[in-house]
């Protein structure tokens, strides 16, 4: 077993106590998003652990073992513009923070974790400056390709005071789904008060914990998420920076997320939701998610779905049917991998990212393809391991349906539509 790249750590990312204890391990798994092309099937992949646990004291969940980074992103595969409802939901998001703060042309919008520039292109279509941040080399290209410019890095007070000298100060910061990837919040944090202008927002979205644990989405846990956020150890971060969190916002994206709105404590002129980001630590509190005995359930919780869906799966293939499944995604590969499940039972994956097709799953080498895949074989089951993208992906392919075909939904509970 490989471990040289794999850091285990032993105080909380955000309040530095030794409280942590383990709650559920998944054992040695592949890095989520490593595909692998053909010609290096025979080739040995790398196995890292995969552990969760909980800090006592801040109440912060967070990964035990923490992969090199580059490892796991100078190459990343994962393209936000494979979703339309993703992209609906970055469009929304760019319309409704200009009216928020009344943005005014031609203010900067940097978004950290930029990838393609999905996002800020929505900016941009506003007609504001935009400038991205992303360490994978291969999405730098892309972007730049559709006139975004990004900064190749991982966002830090370095890359905060190269985009002030060469552009300007950010009126908004972006960043969806990277601060749970992030491993030194408190620099993470310095870099945007050195960014964001005096009267600036930061906006940051990652999946909430609460629905996490309440949806039994166990396979949103893989090596990329060092973190997994609820209100309370963020409100702890918060006090110790130059930041505020003013309001904080629920939605559907990725099977439940939160947006959590910052500004600096120095700016005045934000209204702070103070009564709104109370309800959310009575409801976090009366989920009983500050009390290890809620994590202790979800762990034996975790290993009930995990059997059923190897069972279910096992019926059906017993019955000699053809499974397939939909999304090639991280997630996806934490949950075949986890319950074992490989190319015995599912015969390959569909997937619309152009980079994913003809490559093969990590661990299990199940292969991917296009989408149009499933008319050509036409089999029985498709299992739709993208399940955050199930109401699009059924409402794409009704006509999988019409000609008898039937969709898995492997979570919260194991069902077939
Ligand atoms: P999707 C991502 O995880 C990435 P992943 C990241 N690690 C993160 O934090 C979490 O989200 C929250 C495909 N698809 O977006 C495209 C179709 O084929 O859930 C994608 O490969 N057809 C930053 O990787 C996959 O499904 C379709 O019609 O779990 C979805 O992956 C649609 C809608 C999607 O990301």
């Amino acid at each position: 077993m490989e471990y040289d790249s794999v850091e285990k750590i032993n105080s909380c990312r955000i309040c530095k106590s030794s409280a942590l204890i383990d709650f559920l391990s998944f054992g040695n798994l592949p890095i989520p998003n490593s595909f692998i092309k053909k010609d290096e099937l025979d080739k040995k992949e790398n196995l890292y652990p995969l552990t969760v646990c909980f800090c006592n004291s801040c109440k912060l969940v967070q990964l035990r073992y923490i992969v090199n980074p580059q490892i796991m992103f100078d190459n990343y595969l994962y393209i936000p513009s494979s979703s339309q409802t993703r992209l609906r939901h970055f469009k929304d998001l760019a319309i409704k923070t200009k009216q928020l703060i009344n943005l005014t042309k031609p203010a900067l919008i940097v978004d950290i974790g930029s990838n393609d520039g999905s996002l800020l292109n929505c900016f941009k279509n506003l007609g504001f400056d935009v400038v991205g941040v992303d360490p994978a080399e291969n999405l730098v290209r892309i972007a730049e390709l559709n006139g975004i410019e990004t900064f190749l890095g991982y966002f830090n007070t370095t890359i905060a005071r190269k985009i002030v000298k060469k552009n300007k100060k950010a009126s908004v910061i972006t960043s969806t789904n990277v601060v749970a990837h992030v491993a030194n919040l408190h620099e993470f944090l310095s870099g945007i008060e050195l960014l964001l202008d005096d009267n600036g927002i930061f906006i940051c979205q990652f999946p909430y914990l609460l629905d996490l644990l309440e949806k039994r989405q166990f396979d949103t846990i893989y090596h990329e998420h060092l973190s997994y956020f609820s209100i309370k150890p963020l409100q702890f971060l918060a006090e110790q920076s130059k930041l505020q969190i003013f309001n904080i916002e629920r939605n559907d994206l990725d099977g439940g997320s939160i947006r959590v709105y910052w500004k600096k404590k120095s700016n005045k002129t934000l209204e702070i939701k103070s009564k709104k980001i109370a309800l959310f630590l009575e409801k976090e509190k009366k989920a009983g998610i500050y009390d290890l005995q809620r994590y202790r359930q979800f762990s034996q919780s975790v290993k009930k779905l995990r059997d059923s869906i190897r069972n279910i799966l096992r019926d059906i293939k017993k019955a000699k049917k053809k499974i397939a499944g939909y999304g090639a995604a991280a997630k996806g590969n934490i949950l075949l991998n986890y319950c074992k499940i490989g190319r015995e039972t599912i015969s390959y994956v569909v997937d619309s990212t152009s980079y994913k097709q003809g490559l093969f799953l990590p661990g299990l080498h199940i292969p991917i393809f296009e989408e149009a895949r499933l008319y050509e074989d036409k089999p029985d089951y498709v299992i739709i391991l993208a399940w955050n993208f199930a109401e699009e992906i059924l409402e794409k392919n009704k006509k999988f349906k019409k000609i008898g075909g039937k969709f898995i939904l492997p979570i919260p509970d194991v069902v077939i539509i």
